[in-house]
């Protein structure tokens, strides 16, 4: 049975597996061929958002394996992002021999088949050795169809000495095709909708990014001649940073987001659900007089929305098409952005948006940033210079433990942009472990870990929440190049403009993972 999993998977481009193994897994592994590569990470969170990353770079699908129920667990915290960033992982386990799981021997996944299920998009064990490959079949083309997400299979071990069926073969080539676009006649309406508007709005979503549809959103917005805004608690970004239309991201509150809309009478959302709010700011949804059309490809967004009309479709064809047909408006041309906000560091430790002015000029301009600094978004977004596809990632929704890792994951998929990981030094500690797999598979990542001392966003919360000083916000004497180099990474300490600019210079010319450590102020307490 493994053989022709095997062949599937390789069918299906499957041939890189990130895991962690435990008693049940080897069996699997034991017929693995020599044409794929087992991507070992040292702990299910980080082989997870390894994983993610690996998928989110490629826009494919990604294989995980992990140890029953104990490593299936570990993994789940990871996963919450997965979800929502629409990463169609195939999350495989690893179960106790079949006649013996009703007993609950050790390592039994009890009920595997429920384990994960509130967060991923199909889940199953199957219901007899034979059918292994078939569900493995099912689980790929599930996660990949529209509204991707990650799937989980429990594989029993005993199942993987059978004999598979002549019959599963057929699997092999089969493919399920996607075929849905938005009707001429709704096309029409839409059309209709944005030129009879008098101040039309984009707000664009990871899916724009996703789809590889940035290009057709620039140029729906300069046809329209309308601001664009990203949509709140951004996982990608889908528009180019300094394009006169770009306004930034949306706040994540209901009040502050419609006020920032406000004087909008269309507000068309793109590839991103209506809306992943965070902070919990009562108020209208919209501003008075607005209309919000919804394009998603995900039902469910559209279902859940609360409110505004939508339409499910896919995103490149739909942006392509209003991009294309919309009359161009005789509306004033936007101006170029201003320039960027002066940035300088006073005492000890850099001004984080002096750090990203830094790294702007310093990184190649096709960098990749997985960024899992959380305190830092305002600066980020008006100190960077994105304009490519597939330029920035963060937790989608919001779990640490995946920025270390899915950078790792990220340039393991693309070996010809250089990734940076942004991340803080609470937030490093959840994945810190993937500094090993960097190491172990020469993996040239950089990880620029923003010490700050503090659980910043936290301390910026509990001002919103009004909760005071509370225990748990800070995390002094962490020694990260000690720890990198633990795992075999490079590391080193900076703390002025100076040497951190020598220190990105050296990193990018290594060729090898490096960890920079940075002493950062904090200046929101
Ligand atoms: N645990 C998980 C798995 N995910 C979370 N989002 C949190 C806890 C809560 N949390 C959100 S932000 C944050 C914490 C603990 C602080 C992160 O601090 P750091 O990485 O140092 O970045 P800073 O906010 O200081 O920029």
């Amino acid at each position: 049975m493994s053989e022709v999993t095997y062949d599937l998977l390789r069918a299906r481009g499957l041939t890189t597996v990130f895991g962690n193994p435990g008693s049940n897994e080897l069996p699997f592994l034991s017929g693995m061929p020599d044409d794929f590569r087992y991507i070992l990470g040292l702990h299910e969170g980080a082989v997870l958002s390894m994983a993610d990353g690996y998928s989110l770079v490629t826009g494919e699908a990604a294989f995980v394996n992990l140890h029953a129920a104990s490593g299936s667990g570990n993994a789940m915290g990871a996963l919450t992002n997965s979800v929502y960033s629409h990463s169609p992982l195939i999350v495989t386990a690893g179960q106790q021999v079949r006649s013996t799981i009703g007993q609950e021997v050790m390592l039994s996944n009890v009920d595997a088949g429920t384990l994960m299920r509130p967060l991923v998009k199909w889940s199953s064990e199957p219901t007899c050795a034979e059918d292994v490959p078939r569900t493995m079949s099912q689980a790929i083309h599930t996660a990949l169809q529209p509204g991707r997400g990650p799937v989980y299979v429990s594989v029993p071990y005993d199942d993987w000495a059978a004999e598979a069926p002549a019959e599963t073969a057929r699997l092999l080539d089969r493919e399920v095709h996607g075929a849905a676009a938005l009707s001429g006649g709704q096309i029409g309406d839409l059309i209709d909708l944005l030129e009879g508007a008098t101040n039309p709005a984009l707000v664009l979503g990871p899916a724009v990014d996703a789809d590889h549809a940035n290009a057709h959103a620039v140029q729906l917005a300069e046809k329209l001649r309308a601001p664009v805004w990203i949509a709140p608690s951004p996982s990608r970004c889908p528009f180019p940073t300094r394009h006169p239309s770009f306004r930034g991201v949306l706040p994540a509150g209901i009040a502050d987001l419609s006020q920032t809309l406000a004087g909008h009478d269309v507000i068309l959302v793109v590839g991103a659900p209506v809306f992943r709010y965070h902070q919990y700011v009562p108020g209208k949804y919209l501003p008075d007089g607005a209309r919000l059309i919804h394009i998603t490809d995900d039902p469910g967004e559209a279902a859940r929305a609360p409110f505004g009309d939508a339409y499910v479709a896919p995103i490149a064809n739909t942006l392509d098409v209003l991009a294309t047909m919309v009359t161009a408006s005789d509306r004033a041309p936007l101006a170029p952005p201003a320039d960027f906000p002066e940035v300088g560091s006073t005492g000890s430790g850099l001004d984080p948006a002096h750090l990203f002015a830094l790294l702007r000029g310093a990184a190649p301009h096709d960098a990749i940033y997985v960024n899992e600094s959380t305190s830092t978004g305002d600066a980020f977004w008006a100190q960077m210079d994105l304009s490519q596809q597939g330029s920035y990632y963060f937790p989608a929704s919001g779990g640490l433990g995946f920025g270390l890792p899915a950078a790792v994951g990220a340039q393991l998929a693309d070996p010809h942009r250089q990734v940076i990981g942004l991340i803080g030094d609470g937030s490093a500690n959840y994945g810190i472990t993937a500094l090993w797999t960097a190491a172990r598979f020469k993996i040239p990542v950089i990880i620029v870990i923003l010490k700050n001392g503090t659980y910043g966003a936290l301390r910026g919360f509990s001002k919103i929440l009004n909760t005071g000083e509370t225990p748990g916000l800070d995390v002094p004497g962490i020694d990260f190049v000690q720890i990198a180099e633990g795992y075999g990474v490079r590391g080193s300490a900076v703390d002025t403009a100076e040497d951190f600019t020598t220190a990105v210079k050296s990193a990018l010319a290594a060729g090898e993972p490096t960890l920079i450590e940075v002493r950062t102020t904090f200046g929101q307490s």
